[in-house]
């Protein structure tokens, strides 16, 4: 099967190209990534030499029609994925989000491809503290920021696709990613690269916010076995069952990186702030035999603070342009 990944060169993209090559179960694996400030080449150097990789945007019609024509199978990663930056300046989010999931839509309906697309349980809202509620595939949309509400509208286009043209289609819907690769503006690698650096973690508002994290390896893992053998037309939930607040996830780090737990600051709050994030990934284990290897947070954060010490190289540059995006907006 040949494969295009868009978005290869961002965290989640990067991790999966890896872990697909290293598969050898696919043929021809194609990746596109227009390099926004959110890619990074390197992630991709370890299988330079066993993919095509294209520099560009979905959002140039005829380039994803040339690209999708000569594959099976898209996975589509590609996305502008930082709430607070969409609270800034939503345009590149609609660009991304919106229109390149329509030219992605576009192509695959005319050359007769199947589509598989990557979104976020940020569609869903979010969940008071006490409720004993979770996410699950029935939840009714009601996205909160600029970012996830692109990513509801990418959804409900992939399934008007599905529906109307007959295009073949599946969605999945994921928690809190962390792990190696990640953008250093996001929450635990901002933390870790601070702590490395000598400056305080910063945490929003009242830090009592939760989210559902789950490795990055074992969201793959849940994608591959959606391309592989996930019934066309349905959508999956993927989470690791891992709640834990901010201020927990921060104390953690700490504890790992030597340094006292209450050692970090709190900061403004982001606006309209999504409280709780809760996945209940009931369908995807009963239906496909998915379930996470990374069952310790613990381990987890450690093997991922080992490698942002070890790879400065890979996020010095990014760091310096997310802090002083940070220092701006006042977080
Ligand atoms: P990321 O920002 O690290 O990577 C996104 C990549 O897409 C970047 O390399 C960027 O250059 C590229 N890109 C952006 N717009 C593009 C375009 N128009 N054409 C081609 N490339 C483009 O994001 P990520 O965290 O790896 O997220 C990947 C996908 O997974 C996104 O769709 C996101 O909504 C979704 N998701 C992320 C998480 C998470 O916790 N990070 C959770 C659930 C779902
Ligand atoms: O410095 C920080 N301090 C802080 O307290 C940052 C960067 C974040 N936070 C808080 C905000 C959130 O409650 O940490 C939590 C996680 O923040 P982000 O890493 O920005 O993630 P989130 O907004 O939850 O969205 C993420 O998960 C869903 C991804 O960025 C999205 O792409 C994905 O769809």
């Amino acid at each position: 099967m040949d494969i295009l990944v868009t978005g290869g060169a961002g965290f989640i993209g990067s991790n999966y190209v890896l872990q697909v090559v290293a598969s050898g179960c696919y043929g021809r694996v194609v990746v596109i990534d227009s390099l926004s400030y959110a890619a990074n080449v390197a992630s991709l150097a370890p299988v330079a030499g066993a993919i095509e990789f294209v520099e560009g945007s979905t959002a140039d019609a005829a380039l994803v029609d040339r690209l999708v024509a000569g594959v099976d199978v898209v996975v589509n990663f590609a996305a502008e994925s930082h709430n607070d930056n969409s609270l800034n300046d939503p345009r590149p989010f609609l660009e991304s989000n919106i229109i390149g999931v329509w030219n992605l839509l576009e192509a695959v309906r005319r050359h007769g491809k199947r589509i598989h697309h990557v979104s976020t349980d940020e569609v869903f809202g979010d969940l008071q503290l006490d409720d004993p509620g979770r996410f699950t595939e029935g939840t009714a949309y009601r996205p909160s920021s600029p970012y996830s509400a692109t990513k509801a509208g990418a959804d409900h286009l992939v399934r008007a696709w599905a529906r109307s043209f007959g295009v073949r289609a599946t969605i999945s819907n994921c928690s809190n990613n962390y792990g190696p690769r990640q953008h250093v503006e996001k929450f635990i690698p901002r933390q870790i690269t601070n702590i490395l650096l000598g400056e305080k973690p910063k945490i929003y508002g009242t830090g009592k916010n939760v989210r559902d994290w789950i490795h990055v390896e074992d969201h793959n893992r849940a994608l591959e076995a959606i391309v592989e053998r996930g019934r066309v037309g349905e959508t999956y939930l993927i989470g690791a069952e891992c709640e834990v607040d901010n201020v927990t996830i921060v104390r953690a780090l700490l504890r790992i990186m030597g340094k006292p737990e209450d050692w970090f600051e709190f900061v403004s709050d982001r606006p309209g702030h999504d409280l709780r994030y809760a996945i209940d990934p009931g369908k995807i284990v009963t239906e496909l035999g998915w379930g996470p290897e990374f069952q310790d947070l613990q381990a987890g954060l450690e093997a991922t603070v080992a490698w942002y010490s070890d790879n400065e190289q890979w996020w010095a540059a990014a760091k310096t342009a997310a802090e002083k995006v940070y220092a701006v907006i006042g977080r």
